[in-house]
């Protein structure tokens, strides 16, 4: 698809606004604001059960949620061996696969993402600032690999104000 090339071209000044309008979460992570940021559990406006099984598979792998949306997923581990949740493009999540393939043990954890052992479950909250897609994933060595990933679609709305003009009001 054509349109992938144009948002690879987007100037690095343009990314760093984005990334201020993004607020105080200083994460680092360059995509934050591309798939949302993390959500406030006051404005949660839907829970999500996706369950996560040792076939390396989320049930379901299919979410669809309005733009301006804070969801809470509760990431079942219904599985023996330890499963995750990782919200974010597609890129970072290869890239952080990669990672995770050459540390397997490294721990990590962000707002992003929840790791789950076996029986436990974990939660996300998260608000889908954009629309378009989020994609999500495994990042347990392999199972990305093996197809443990999930896609969540973003529908435009136009009842949320217009984001990153720095006019939004602060509602709580
Ligand atoms: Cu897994």
């Amino acid at each position: 698809m054509k349109s992938r090339n144009i948002l690879l071209a987007i100037p690095a000044a343009l990314l760093a606004m984005t990334a201020m309008a993004a607020g105080n979460h200083a994460g680092g992570h360059d995509g934050v604001a591309e798939i949302g940021k993390p959500g406030v559990a006051s404005q949660v406006t839907r829970t999500v059960i996706v369950d996560m099984t040792d076939d390396m598979r989320f049930h379901s792998s299919k979410i669809a949620v309005k733009q301006g949306e804070t969801i809470r997923f509760v990431a079942k581990n219904s599985g023996k061996v330890k499963h995750e949740m990782v919200l974010g493009t597609l890129k970072e999540l290869k890239e952080h696969d990669e990672v995770m393939k050459k540390n397997p043990e490294m721990e990590h954890a962000d707002d992003n993402m929840v790791t789950v052992a076996p029986g436990k479950s974990g939660e996300i909250i998260w608000q889908f600032t954009k629309a378009g897609k989020v994609d999500f994933a495994c990042l347990q060595p392999g199972h990305y690999d093996a197809g443990m990933k999930g896609l969540v679609t973003v529908a435009a709305s136009s009842k949320i104000p217009v984001q990153g003009d720095g006019h939004a009001d602060h509602k709580h």
